[in-house]
C-alpha cells in the first residue's frame, strides 16, 4: 500500500443524505472569512474536493463538510461544504451531520441533555443544539442564516416546458421553488429521472432569466439547486423533490431549501411564527422546520428558519490517493 495523500473523515447520514465529514488532510487552509476559506478550497484545492465526492470514493449524490479551526471568535469550529458539484455557502443536511459526528466523536464534548454547537460557515455563524442521550445524539437543531424570498412568482421560459410561474428563495443557498404540476412530473422515485431532467432545465432557465444575487453578500449569486413542490398530507406539511447541479436529488428533505421553503410560504401569508413545518423527501425522511423571528437582509424582509433532523455516523474512513491511480480526482457519469 502507497499512499501520496491521506485524509481522514467520519462518515455519516442525515436522513438518508451523506455527509463526508473530512477532519483532517487539507491542512491549513488561508483566508481571513470561512468564505475564504471555501473559495481556496474551490479555487487551489478543486482536485482533492473530486477525489472525495466523486467515483470511485463518492458518487453523484455525495456530499461532505471540511473541518477548519474557526475565524469567529463565537465559533467552535469552522466548516467549509463541499458537494459534488463544488462549494456551498450553506448546507442543511450537512451541519446535522457534522454536528453529530462531532459529538459522538468527542470533537465537542458531549453536554447532556442538550450540547450547544456553534460553526462558522461560510454563510455565517450557525448555532447547532443536539439532543445527547448516554453520548448518543438523537436529533440536531439548527438554527440557519436568515432566509428570504427573492423573486415572486416570476415566469420563466423554460426550454420544452413553455412559460413556467417560479418563486426564488434565499436559506442558506439560492433555490428556484416550482410546484411538480408545473412540471408535469409527479414526485415519486420512480420518477426521478424525469424530475432531474425538468428541473435542470427549470435551473437553466431561471439562471439566465432571473438576477438572483444576496442583497449583502454579492458573492453568493445564482442557484444550483430546484426545489420542486407538493402539498403535504396527514402530519406532512409539504413534500419536496431538490434537484441538484448537475443531475442528482437530495435524498434528505434539504436544510437550506426547507428554509427557503418556509421563508417563501411565510412572505405569502402562507405560514406564520412558531408553527412547525414538517417537510419530507424524495424518499420520505422528514425534517421540521420552524421560522422564529422575523429580521430584514438588505431592504428585503427576511425569517429565521430552525431545522430539526437526525443524523446518523455510517463509518470511519482513511482515504488514501495511491501514486499509480489513473484517476486522481475521481470521475463523474452524469
Ligand atoms: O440540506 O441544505 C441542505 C442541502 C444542500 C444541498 C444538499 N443538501
Amino acid at each position: 500500500m502507497r499512499a501520496r495523500k491521506v485524509f481522514s473523515a467520519v462518515d455519516t447520514h442525515t436522513e438518508g443524505m451523506p455527509t463526508r465529514v473530512v477532519t483532517s488532510g487539507f491542512g491549513h487552509l488561508p483566508g481571513a472569512t470561512m468564505a475564504e476559506r471555501s473559495h481556496h478550497v474551490a479555487t487551489k484545492l478543486d482536485g482533492w474536493r473530486r477525489l472525495l465526492m466523486y467515483e470511485p470514493r463518492g458518487h453523484q449524490a455525495m456530499s461532505g463538510s471540511i473541518i477548519t479551526p474557526p475565524i469567529h471568535e463565537a465559533a467552535d469550529f469552522g466548516v467549509v461544504f463541499i458537494e459534488v458539484t463544488g462549494c456551498l455557502p450553506m448546507c442543511g443536511h450537512g451541519t446535522i451531520g457534522t454536528v453529530t459526528a462531532a459529538i459522538e466523536t468527542g470533537l465537542v464534548e458531549a453536554v447532556e441533555p442538550v450540547t450547544t454547537v456553534r460553526l462558522d460557515t461560510p454563510a455565517g455563524l450557525v448555532v447547532a443544539e443536539a439532543a445527547v442521550s448516554d453520548g448518543v445524539c438523537s436529533a440536531v437543531t439548527i438554527r440557519n442564516v436568515p432566509s428570504f424570498l427573492l423573486h415572486r412568482d416570476s415566469r420563466v421560459e423554460v426550454q420544452g416546458l413553455g412559460p413556467i410561474a417560479v418563486d426564488v428563495a434565499y436559506g442558506g443557498n439560492f433555490y428556484v421553488i416550482v410546484p411538480a404540476t408545473a412540471l408535469g412530473v409527479p414526485l415519486d422515485p420512480s420518477r426521478s429521472t424525469d424530475l432531474l431532467a425538468a428541473g435542470l432545465l427549470v435551473m437553466a432557465a431561471a439562471n439566465t432569466q432571473l438576477e438572483m444575487v444576496h442583497p449583502e453578500r454579492p458573492d453568493i449569486a445564482g442557484a444550483h439547486h430546484v426545489l420542486v413542490t407538493a402539498p403535504g398530507d396527514g402530519d406532512v406539511s409539504g413534500r419536496g423533490a431538490v434537484v441538484i447541479d448537475p443531475g442528482y436529488l437530495d435524498r434528505s428533505p434539504c436544510g437550506t431549501g426547507t428554509s427557503a421553503r418556509m421563508a417563501a410560504l411565510h412572505a405569502r401569508g402562507d405560514l406564520a411564527l412558531d408553527v412547525p413545518y414538517v417537510h419530507t423527501s424524495i424518499i420520505g425522511s422528514r425534517f421540521t422546520g420552524r421560522l422564529v423571528e422575523q429580521t430584514t437582509v438588505g431592504e428585503l424582509p427576511a425569517v429565521v428558519p430552525t431545522i430539526t433532523g437526525r443524523a446518523w455516523v455510517s463509518g470511519l474512513n482513511q482515504l488514501l490517493l495511491d501514486p499509480d491511480d489513473p484517476y486522481p480526482e475521481g470521475f463523474l457519469i452524469t
